[in-house]
């Protein structure tokens, strides 16, 4: 292992700005320290990455596969200093350059490979499995463009397209040699037993790898991005014949596989790219799966003994019947066999239960662009119902092609992300399923990693921390129950206090400067960022923010709390109904801050372009953590986690996680409210139940009179109506019926901020109790009872 002492950091920054980037410190531009910096990490964890890979390959020791359209990595260059521990050697060295850590640190664009949790999900496990030491690959694919950036335009979300490529990227070994061609389209043939698929077009896919290291550099793993090439890029025939588009088109084509991530995160469109690109993943990374596995083992009938591949969600699932058309097709497995290793190898994690986001393919555009897998599926299909007769659904019905069966079905292991969530797959979607095969589905709650989201994003609150129990905590999270005892001495306390409002003011001070909105650090941060959509319900928040107002408004001497409400996130392009919400935020908060009456009482934020690094800075600044979705709808939530631990107590329903993590912190530091997910149930069958609730709180009927009447868009006073109409018609995630509980907790959480010392120990209290939410125990879980992997550190 290289020294990693400041002076060889140092050392080693000027070789690299010198030889690697060919600039002297006088002349190099802010990315070209970046670069040298991140080249000079970079270095100190291939060198525990060529070990963890050796040590995996001498032991052979079993591996985990973790496939994902989706890697939401944010930024890399504080994660690999931080978990290198050399955060004092990095600013040192730099400081003796005269540059500062946090300027070097912000010129990194963020890798936005993803749209919300599941994306986050991925990354935070990836860095969990190297932290403990688990053999793993991460496989996803390389896009040019990651989620979309988006800034508001007269309050109205405005999406262009992302350029992270655009800049220089530290963190990436391109692999030419590593190439596999994926064939789309065509015919299939039969020769007797032997069965051969006849692509009509194929792309390559060439890897790109990315070292993820763990807690202290002990082991780092890889994330494998593939990218979209051309076998044949240039037409030089056309190019002679003056024809330059149709000469360049080869390349463009191929590129467009990988060119953007889709920036949908419930809806499934049904795009042919969209499965294109699902197919363009997972065939090429079960292409290096088995290339690997034949190099150590050879007999593929104990592929499951040495291989786990995990599915996150559908967006993978044709790698069952993938896997089967390799062992079948061209390895002379017999079917059933095939099936039943590629079973054995394949567990599926569902995220949502959202009929809307449960990808279904229509089987005209399958069957044309895997015209041998359909076939595959039809016989898996078969194979199960013969094995099952009192089977009554289909993955094949309607003309359909269910991924969510198919998973199901071809998978040893099927989980939630909460238990709440595991206990709805069991009696909702998969509930015929899960009667077929009671033992399959295992819950696995969400978790998040500690070293990302507060050793690095909080070092007021990690400080505090280690020099109260040591560092142990970092990578057994659970150990912050240690604290427990520290909340009973006031001193500690107001040094807990202390950490959250310096926080406060350093967000306060960045929004001053990078947005000119001012606020003062006192007030409630009251924080819900987040992708927008309804079941997530920030109309709901608004809702009681505009009521609140107008109470203010009718007292402006009572003794408020004083309340910033800050919002983030993005909305898919083309869900409209979100945009009008991000829109009704914009407008409602140009009116209210500028409301002389009220301002210094309540202000609302939108702060523009939500993503890792944002979250980042808005977590540990957070008093009050929003997770307020109709209960039965957030499968998991891992925001709700990031704030608790960052000592932000919860106002949300009994949905997803929010229900551990009560259980965890304790219902006294808490702020529940709302239906449980049954009561939901009962509520929708209520004939016009949104009508009964307006009519039984007139605090609700006011703020939607004011919203109808065009208060926040006088230019256009029917701007809103199609969310009024909505609350006050279907109203199908009971924003209404919600409605009065919500600000019943909601004027709890004023009385209880007004005891700054009650409120610092209910904050402590979720740091001190949120240990279990870390991604550690969460992969520690899969690796158990799931892949039955072991870690090579323990
Ligand atoms: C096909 C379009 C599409 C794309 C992404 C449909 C669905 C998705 C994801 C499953 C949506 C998602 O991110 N789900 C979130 O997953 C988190 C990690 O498990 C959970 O914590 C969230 O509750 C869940 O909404």
């Amino acid at each position: 292992m290289l020294q990693l002492s400041t002076p060889s950091l140092r050392d080693s920054i000027l070789r690299h700005l010198t030889y690697s980037f060919g600039k002297d410190p006088e002349h190099a531009i802010l990315e070209d320290w970046r670069m040298a910096l991140s080249y000079a990490v970079r270095d100190r964890i291939v060198d525990a990455w060529f070990k963890a890979t050796h040590q995996t390959y001498e032991t052979g020791a079993k591996r985990v596969y973790y496939l994902s359209m989706e890697f939401l990595i944010g930024r890399l260059l504080e994660d690999g200093i931080v978990n290198l521990e050399l955060v004092e050697e990095a600013k040192s060295a730099l400081a003796e350059f005269s540059k500062d850590y946090n300027d070097v640190l912000a010129d990194e664009p963020d890798a936005a490979l993803g749209n919300g949790g599941l994306g986050r999900l991925a990354a935070c496990f990836l860095e969990s499995l190297s932290t403990i030491g688990c053999p793993a690959h991460g496989y996803g694919i390389r896009y040019e463009h990651g989620l979309f950036r988006q800034s508001f335009v007269g309050g109205r979300q405005v999406e262009q397209p992302e350029l992270w490529l655009g800049q220089r990227h530290a963190w990436e070994f391109e692999r030419p040699e590593v190439r596999y061609r994926i064939g789309f389209g065509g015919h299939v043939t039969n020769h007797g037993e032997t069965v051969r698929w006849h692509p009509a077009e194929e792309v390559e896919a060439e890897a790109f790898d990315t070292p993820v290291v763990g807690w202290k550099g002990r082991w780092a793993n890889t994330l494998r991005l593939w990218s979209g090439r051309a076998i044949h890029p240039f037409d030089l025939a056309a190019f002679n014949h003056g024809d330059y588009a149709a000469a360049a088109a080869p390349e463009a084509l191929a590129r467009t596989i990988s060119r953007v991530l889709y920036p949908d995160d419930t809806t499934e469109q049904g795009k042919e790219l969209r499965l294109k690109q699902e197919y363009f993943l997972t065939g090429a990374a079960l292409r290096d799966i088995l290339r690997r596995f034949n190099n150590q083992f050879g007999d593929l009938r104990k592929l499951p003994s040495k291989v786990a591949i995990q599915l996150n969600d559908t967006h993978p699932a044709i790698a069952g019947p993938e896997l089967i058309r390799i062992l079948h097709d061209e390895r002379g497995i017999p079917f059933d066999e095939s099936m039943d290793i590629a079973r054995n190898t394949l567990s599926y994690t569902n995220h949502t239960l959202l009929p809307e986001a449960l990808e279904s393919w229509g089987e005209a555009l399958f069957g044309r662009l895997l015209p041998r897998h359909i076939q595959i599926i039809d016989q898996i299909d078969n194979e199960h119902a013969n094995r099952n007769p009192s089977r009554t659904q289909s993955m094949r019905a309607d003309h359909q092609v269910k991924m969510g069966q198919l998973s199901f079905v071809m998978a040893h292991k099927v989980n939630g992300v909460s238990a709440l969530h595991t206990e709805l797959m069991k009696t909702t979607v998969f509930e015929e399923l899960h009667n077929l095969h009671p033992d399959r589905i295992v819950n696995q709650t969400n978790g998040v990693t500690p070293r990302r989201w507060l050793l690095a994003c909080n070092p007021r609150l990690a400080g505090l921390i280690t020099e109260s129990i040591g560092e142990v905590w970092v990578d057994d999270l659970e150990q912050l129950e240690k604290l427990e005892p520290y909340i009973e001495d006031a001193g500690w306390l107001d040094r807990y206090g202390k950490v959250k409002r310096d926080n406060k003011v350093e967000l306060s001070n960045w929004m001053g400067q990078a947005h000119g909105f001012h606020v003062d650090p006192d007030m409630i941060f009251d924080v819900q960022i987040k992708r927008l959509h309804e079941y997530k319900r920030q109309h709901l928040n608004i809702l009681e923010t505009i009521a609140h107002w107008l109470e203010i408004r009718d007292n402006p001497d009572a003794d408020w709390t004083p309340r910033l409400k800050l919002f983030a996130g993005k909305a898919a392009p083309g869900y409209f109904f979100a945009k009008d919400i991000i829109r009704l935020i914009n407008d409602a908060a140009a009116v209210i801050n500028a409301d002389p009456l009220t301002n210094k009482y309540l202000k609302i934020a939108f702060l523009p372009n939500y993503n890792v690094t944002l979250a980042e800075r808005l977590v540990p600044a957070a008093d009050l953590s929003e997770q307020i979705s109709t209960a039965g709808k957030e499968a998991s939530g891992t925001g709700n986690m990031k704030f608790a631990l960052n000592g932000a107590p919860t106002v949300g329903t009994l949905d997803g996680a929010n229900v551990e993590i009560r259980d965890h912190v304790g219902a006294e530091n808490f702020f529940l409210f709302g239906m449980t997910a049954e009561e939901v149930m009962e509520r929708r069958m209520v004939e016009s139940h949104a009508q009964k609730a307006i009519a039984a709180d007139p605090r609700l009927a006011r703020a939607l009179e004011v919203i109808r009447e065009g208060r926040f868009s006088p230019a256009e006073p029917e701007r809103y109506h199609n969310i009024t109409g909505n609350l006050e018609g279907a109203d199908y995630f009971l924003v209404c019926s919600d409605f009065s509980d919500y600000w019943r907790a909601q004027r709890e959480v004023d009385a209880a901020f007004k005891d700054q010392q009650g409120w610092a120990r209910m904050a402590a209290f979720n740091t001190a109790r949120s240990g279990w939410f870390s991604s550690d125990r969460t992969i520690r879980g899969y690796m158990k009872d799931i892949w039955d992997a072991k870690s090579l550190l323990d």
